[in-house]
């Protein structure tokens, strides 16, 4: 059976894969981006874990990146400082030259979304769109089979929808963007400016779970906020489901309540029966999308 490695780069991890033609992840590894560090390192770490899953049964390499990407060319377009300088960076033909296979590229979001339709919990549906909720918010729309890039390949950023035109400023240079607010390290400076500071998602997860006042209070914030955004990406796509990976959607139905909560009331009634909830394939969906873009020659 043929194999592809699928990688995915995020701000703050690179997680790889080998991934069969079925969509079972067969070997996984996970090694830091150190994305502020710029090009150089996030290249290092990146051929690091190739290198590590490359055999002689592997027909190519997709790789989701956050940062816009023009998929055709596989060149990344613009990137927050999440991901420093990796704007123009020619990611396929790096890859390409380096590896002698067969390599597509797009954003972690988009990827994230085709896996979740491939083999997780968008399969059968007509409009899925995918919220990565990590160190930045990443998003992807499959519709009717295609992943919906756009024009240029650059569209369907939903993180950067603004909720506030007044509001704080986001990495990407906007105002008041969803992502400024509910990301994970929005979270912790929210739980920061509450007097409580955590290390990782896991542990606020854990607090969470054990009742913790202040952090479900946190949690509810960001879910109330990002169920607006929601009732705007609902109104404008009318999706049959919504799906929350990256970190922060371990929290589960204590971020998901709010939302549920804001989208029953106040999206447009025709589009109120979307399914929200968790991404099947948990952490492993750009991974699992990113070697389907292999298999559906780009899913285009
Ligand atoms: C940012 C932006 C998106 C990306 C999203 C999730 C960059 C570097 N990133 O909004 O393109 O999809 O973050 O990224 O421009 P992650 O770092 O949380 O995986
Ligand atoms: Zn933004």
């Amino acid at each position: 059976m043929s194999k592809v490695i699928g990688v995915d780069i995020g701000g703050t991890k690179i997680l790889s894969a080998i991934v069969d033609e079925n969509g079972n992840t067969i070997k996984t590894v996970r090694v830091p981006s150190e994305g502020k560090e710029g090009r150089d390192r996030i290249l290092y770490h990146l051929y690091q874990t190739i290198e590590e899953l490359i055999s002689r049964d592997i027909i190519g390499i997709g790789i989701g990146t956050a940062g816009q990407v023009d998929p055709d060319t596989g060149v990344i377009v613009t990137a927050t400082p999440n991901l420093k300088d990796w704007a123009g960076t020619p990611l396929k033909d790096i890859i390409e030259d380096r590896f002698n296979l067969p390599t597509y590229v797009d954003n972690d979001g988009n990827v994230a979304a085709l896996g979740e339709w491939w083999i997780g919990g968008g399969r059968g549906a007509r409009c899925l769109l995918c919220l990565t909720i990590g160190t930045g918010i990443g998003s992807g729309i499959v519709y009717e089979g295609k992943v919906f890039r756009g024009a240029k390949g650059v569209g369907a950023e939903l993180g950067h929808m603004s909720i506030k035109y007044d509001g704080i400023r986001c990495n990407c240079g906007g105002i008041g963007c969803i992502e400024a607010y509910a990301s994970g390290p929005a979270l912790m400076k929210k739980l920061q400016e509450k007097g409580r500071s955590f290390g990782n998602p896991d542990e606020i997860q854990q607090a969470a779970e054990s009742g913790d006042r202040i952090v479900l209070e946190a949690v509810k914030e960001i879910g109330v906020l990002l169920g607006y955004a929601m009732v705007s990406f609902i109104n404008i796509f009318n999706p049959d489901i919504i799906l929350l990976s990256g970190g922060v959607s371990n929290l589960g139905d204590f971020l998901i309540g709010p939302v549920r909560d804001i989208v029953d009331t106040y999206a447009l009634p025709g589009g109120r029966d979307v399914k929200i909830g968790r991404a099947v394939l948990g952490e492993n969906a750009g991974v699992v999308g990113a070697a389907a873009l292999v298999y559906l020659k780009g899913a285009k």
